[in-house]
């Protein structure tokens, strides 16, 4: 059930279904302290995608730019702390994706309704690139594009359902992604969203 993607890649397919129902209750509980926003990038678009963080770093955007930062931007608030079953799942995927040692010092929650998507982009904002990226998918299915190392490359498109989660390292960590617009639905436990949990060094 490790299933190469490209090289650097690696898709673990249900890895965490029967852990699905705690993670979304660590994901509520986060939530609640800090809730999911639609950020303003930049160029002044709202994202379709709602975010919140926890750990020690969370990323967020806003007029200045997108960072990593010890509080959010739009309310000053910490974070909220890493549970250590986010942590312990990140390291135990990345150790079997090959990447023995990983720890995350941020953690991005990703919440998207019907419609949402994310534009082809490539994540570059954290310090050391050799780190992988651990991304859990949660909730309602979504189809993930995957691209190469120029926008205009040609891209696959992979299905990522619950339970599903992808480490992304090597020569894969920069390669140009997105999420499609996403399809209506109800999930027994997410109800009519996905959510999306990604784990990084940042720092
Ligand atoms: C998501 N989130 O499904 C994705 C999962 C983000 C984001 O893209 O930036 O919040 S992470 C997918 C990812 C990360 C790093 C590299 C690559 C994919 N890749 O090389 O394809 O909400
Ligand atoms: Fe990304």
């Amino acid at each position: 059930w490790a299933e190469p993607l490209a090289e650097g890649a690696v898709i673990l397919r249900r890895l965490v279904r029967d852990e699905g129902e705690a993670l979304l209750k660590s994901v509520f509980a986060i939530a609640a302290q800090n809730p999911f926003h639609h950020r303003i990038t930049p160029g002044g678009h709202r994202m379709s995608v709602a975010m919140t963080n926890c750990g020690d770093l969370g990323w967020s955007t806003d007029s200045r730019g997108y960072q990593y930062s010890e509080h959010d931007t739009a309310t000053g608030h910490q974070w909220p702390p890493m549970p250590d079953s986010f942590r312990a799942l990140a390291t135990s995927a990345a150790a079997q994706a090959g990447f023995a040692g990983f720890n995350p010092d941020a953690c991005l929650i990703n919440r998207y309704e019907p419609g949402a998507k994310l534009t082809l982009h490539q994540d570059k904002d954290e310090k050391d690139l050799r780190q992988p990226i651990v991304s859990v998918s949660l909730g309602l299915p979504a189809v993930f594009q995957f691209g190469g190392f120029d926008r205009a490359d040609a891209t696959q498109r992979v299905l990522l359902e619950h339970g599903d989660v992808v480490v992304w390292g090597g020569p894969s960590r920069l390669r140009f992604h997105g999420i499609m617009p996403l399809k209506p639905g109800i999930h027994p436990l997410a109800g009519p969203y996905r959510y999306n949990i990604t784990f990084r060094r940042a720092l």
